[in-house]
């Protein structure tokens, strides 16, 4: 187990390289190269993206937290996983990274948590408050040693609709961002499959749509071209949602 301090001095240095690459880029540069008032505006924006979303208490849990999308992924493989208790499934970390990962759920469970109560906006105009428990995306990405060239991380699901799978994306900004965890824990009660066992993206500062379910597969790129519909998302690539989808 990787002590809190070794966890923070971890997740430090994977937003440091973070802010870099953000300067690094062209398009950023010509902004922060603008002016005073245009630099001040990006800065704002830069700092906006990673502020904290709001925390609540236990008092401000939701009594009923909906199951939306899909309840269960269809796949006879997710069946034996249920039925075996998730005992020999394995995360995949793999794409733009040096040393690839198969994560067991009790090594997940045995890495660094992060334990945050926040609220679950979905554009179809509902919101939930869930206690969610998991493992910072950033001490995996830092282990797996994520290459610089990745702007991506796309989470692959184990459901589909229509035989069309489910997955998201986001960027590193919120990839880095210290409440983007991967929850195998809800309301201190192992992740219900409705909800997404045996993992889920929680990713604060997004709608719904972005905190995928059955979470199985996880792949830095640096292009979202050539992945499914190349949008970014199920959702994206089939009902207009846009990729961003910040809150
Ligand atoms: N794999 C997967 N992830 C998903 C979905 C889904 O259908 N499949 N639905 C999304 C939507 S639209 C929302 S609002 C939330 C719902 O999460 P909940 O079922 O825990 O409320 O999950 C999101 N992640
Ligand atoms: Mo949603």
């Amino acid at each position: 187990m990787i002590s809190r301090r070794t966890a923070l001095i971890g997740v430090g240095a994977l937003t440091l390289s973070g802010c870099e690459r953000v300067t690094r880029s062209p398009t950023v540069r010509k902004i922060l190269t603008f002016g005073e008032k245009a630099t001040l505006t990006s800065q704002r924006l830069v700092t906006n993206r990673n502020a904290l979303a709001p925390e609540f208490t236990r008092a401000d849990l939701s009594p009923r937290f909906r199951v939306n999308g899909n309840a269960m992924p269809a796949s006879p493989e997710y069946a034996r996983h249920v039925a075996t208790g998730f005992a020999d499934w394995a995360l995949e970390v793999g794409g733009l990274v040096q040393n690839p990962l198969r994560l067991t759920l009790a090594q997940l469970k045995a890495a660094p948590q992060r334990t945050q109560i926040t609220r679950q906006d979905c554009v179809e105009g509902w919101s939930a408050i869930g206690e969610w428990t998991g493992v910072p995306l950033s001490l995996l990405l830092r282990h797996a040693q994520i290459s610089d060239k990745a702007q991506f991380i796309v989470f692959h699901c184990a459901d589909d609709f229509s035989g069309i799978p489910y997955y998201e994306s986001i960027d590193m900004i919120d990839a880095l961002h210290p409440q983007t965890i991967l929850a195998h824990t809800m309301n201190r009660q192992p992740l219900p499959i409705g909800h997404g066992a045996p993992i889920r993206l929680r990713v604060e500062r997004a709608l719904g749509y972005k905190q995928a379910k059955f979470v199985m597969r996880i792949e830095a790129v640096a292009s979202l071209t050539g992945i499914h519909g190349g949008k970014g998302g199920y959702w994206e690539d089939h009902s207009g949602y846009q990729w961003f989808a910040g809150i």
